[in-house]
């Protein structure tokens, strides 16, 4: 253990001068700019005030936030999009719970993030004396990240720190937590000691090489296929490996279907893009080749109706060994970064390869085409009230018009017929609910995107989703930010029309009717706008995306057009005294 930490008596220097000292506070700012970590998102308080305004004073971008699950939703999404953690601030005991949310999120997402969190003296805490927001915070954190460290002494920052890093990014990416008890921060030592006591991370998420023989065997594999289908997941786009991914698509000649954040790595309107054919790729396809996705529930665990009869094998590239095999055999497992894989099968597939044969792409082709020009007459419609197609109509123009654009997009109708419609042109700008598809991403991934990126924001909302992040309108009005933001208003969760016949009281999903989500945006100086169909929306979208001024727009939607959980809806559990 270092033991520079308790002196106050430092050494005189050899003139005679007071020495330089620092303290725990400007060791901890020391150490995340030495690593390039420059903004921070949080909530002040106790113990980590001072904190805020010393990082923002030593040139950090502190983004002060009105709830800690905000900031750290802020915080993961910027692990996704930069590949270094993003780092959340907060308070002890409830700020502390507040931010939890967002870690257990960023962990079960594989995005880097560092929960940072003042705490209340261990001597206290430990005797459970009752201290000012007491809990044993590193205990709690534990079960709900990657990796949880405590640092005690400010001679020990540098190395908290250091491995916090390493935790977060290397490997498969995830949460971490790093508790600062107050005591620390005002821990005083000598300058140049705490300056060597900092740790500049070296490699913090080192290339993992796949081994040759797995190259060849998911070659062998891919090779034998008649109807091969590439899956592309968020990790793929996490991988900032564009282009050898594309590259590896096209070379291939294999259809292939982005997970939801996978979407716009190749563009959803490639000649290969299989999205508009899902059921019939993941149907009919022989042969599977995951890249950063995990078979979850999102795909339906690789086995059941979704993915028919017919015999499949697997090829999983992934960086977390134990993913393989997790819900079904993997014949032909490939363990290491993705950048890495994809460079190895690539080279592997030599200047002759064989692109999948034209019968199946030809039928993949034909399939699309069609749900392609389905639907198509749908997104044209001018109807009033609007309903779901008619208002993502103009917004998929919008973002065609704006390919550079991020697009954030939470709900159930909204989210998942948004995913459905709004073809995305490139890598990373469609940020969603993740694998939880947890509500309340919304606002806290519109400022991240437009902090890290600088780039204009779209968040498509549901009237739900909305509302439990919906306070940070002032956050973004406070920073500025180039923020749109449409709330899809069909009065409640799933629809506005459901009816409690035994009680005065409101049915559980329903919400206030005819409510204004633009005056919120008013309230805080931004911009406001009630629209009712989709030419109001269209004029009003593009406003605020030329002008890049926060603007809230209220789109009126039909409350019976949507249904229950979307998409999803056979997940709900049926009761047997359920009335018709
Ligand atoms: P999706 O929800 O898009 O299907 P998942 O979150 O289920 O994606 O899967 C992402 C996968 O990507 C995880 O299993 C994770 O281990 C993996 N992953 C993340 N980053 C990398 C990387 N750089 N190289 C290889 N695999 C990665
Ligand atoms: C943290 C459960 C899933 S979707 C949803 C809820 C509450 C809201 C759907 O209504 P919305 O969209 O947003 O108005 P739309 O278009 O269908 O009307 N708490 C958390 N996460 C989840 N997923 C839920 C609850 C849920
Ligand atoms: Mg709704």
């Amino acid at each position: 253990m270092a033991q520079a930490t308790t002196l106050n008596e430092q050494p005189k220097t050899a003139g005679g001068d007071e020495p330089e000292l620092t303290d725990g506070f400007h060791l901890v700012i020391d150490a995340l700019k030495l690593n390039g970590l420059t903004t921070i998102y949080g909530v002040p308080g106790i113990p980590i005030t001072d904190f805020g305004r010393m990082a923002q004073a030593e040139g950090i971008r502190v983004l002060s936030f009105r709830h800690e699950q905000n900031a750290g939703y802020a915080a993961a999404i910027a692990g996704f999009l930069t590949k270094k953690p993003g780092i959340c601030l907060t308070v002890s005991a409830p700020g502390f719970l507040n931010g939890l949310t967002a870690l257990a999120h960023a962990t079960t997402n594989c995005y880097p993030m560092i929960l940072i969190s003042g705490s209340s003296e261990r001597e206290v805490v430990d005797l459970q004396q009752g201290d000012y927001e007491e809990m044993d915070q590193l205990a709690i954190a534990k079960s709900l990240c990657k990796a949880a460290f405590r640092v005690l002494h400010a001679a020990d920052i540098g190395i908290g720190v250091a491995r916090a890093i390493r935790a977060s990014v290397s490997g498969r990416p995830g949460g971490v937590y790093l508790d600062l008890p107050a005591k620390l921060f005002g821990q005083v030592m000598n300058a140049e000691a705490g300056r060597k006591s900092l740790v500049k991370v070296i490699d913090a998420a080192p290339a993992q090489i796949p081994a040759p023989s797995a190259i060849a065997r998911a070659l062998d594999v891919l090779k034998s296929a008649k109807r091969p289908l590439i899956i592309l997941g968020k990790g793929a786009a996490y991988a900032q490996a564009d282009e050898a991914i594309k590259a590896l698509v096209e070379k291939s000649g294999v259809p292939f279907l982005p997970m939801s954040m996978a979407k716009g790595l190749l563009p959803d309107t490639h000649p290969q893009c299989a999205g508009a054919a899902r059921s019939t790729v993941l149907k009919d396809s022989d042969v599977v080749m995951l890249i950063g996705a995990r078979l979850n529930w999102l795909l339906s665990h690789g086995k059941g109706k979704a993915w028919g009869d017919a015999p499949k094998k697997f090829i999983q590239i992934d960086i977390e060994p134990k993913e393989m095999d997790s819900n079904v055999e993997i014949v032909a497992p490939v363990v290491g970064d993705i950048g890495s894989c994809v460079a190895a099968l690539l080279d592997g597939m030599g200047a002759k390869w064989n692109a999948a044969p034209a019968d199946w792409t030809g039928t993949v082709a034909a399939k699309r085409e069609e749900n392609v020009a389905k639907m198509a007459p749908r997104l044209m419609n001018n109807n009033n009230p609007m309903d779901y197609h008619g208002a993502l109509g103009v917004l998929r123009t919008v973002i065609k018009e704006r390919p550079d654009a991020i697009l954030v997009n939470e709900g159930a109708n909204t989210l998942d017929l948004t995913r459905g419609v709004i073809d995305m042109y490139k890598p990373r700008k469609r940020l969603d609910v993740g694998t939880w598809g947890v509500m309340g991403i919304g606002m806290g991934q519109c400022i991240a995107a437009a902090v890290e990126t600088g780039k204009p924001v779209l968040a498509i909302e549901g009237d739900s989703a909305f509302g439990f992040s919906g306070m940070e309108v002032e956050t973004i009005c406070r920073y500025e930010l180039p923020v749109c933001i449409v709330v899809f208003n069909n009065d409640g969760i799933y629809r506005g029309t459901d009816v409690n016949a035994v009680s005065k009281d409101p049915a559980p999903t329903v919400f206030v009717k005819g409510a204004r989500y633009d005056k919120m945006m008013e309230a805080f100086g931004g911009v406001g706008v009630n629209a009712t169909t989709p030419d109001e929306l269209k004029r009003a979208v593009n406003a605020a995306m030329d002008s890049g001024r926060p603007t809230l727009i209220n789109a009126v939607l039909d409350p019976a057009a949507g249904s229950e959980s979307g998409r999803i809806g056979n997940l709900n559990p049926q009761s047997v005294l359920k009335k018709k």
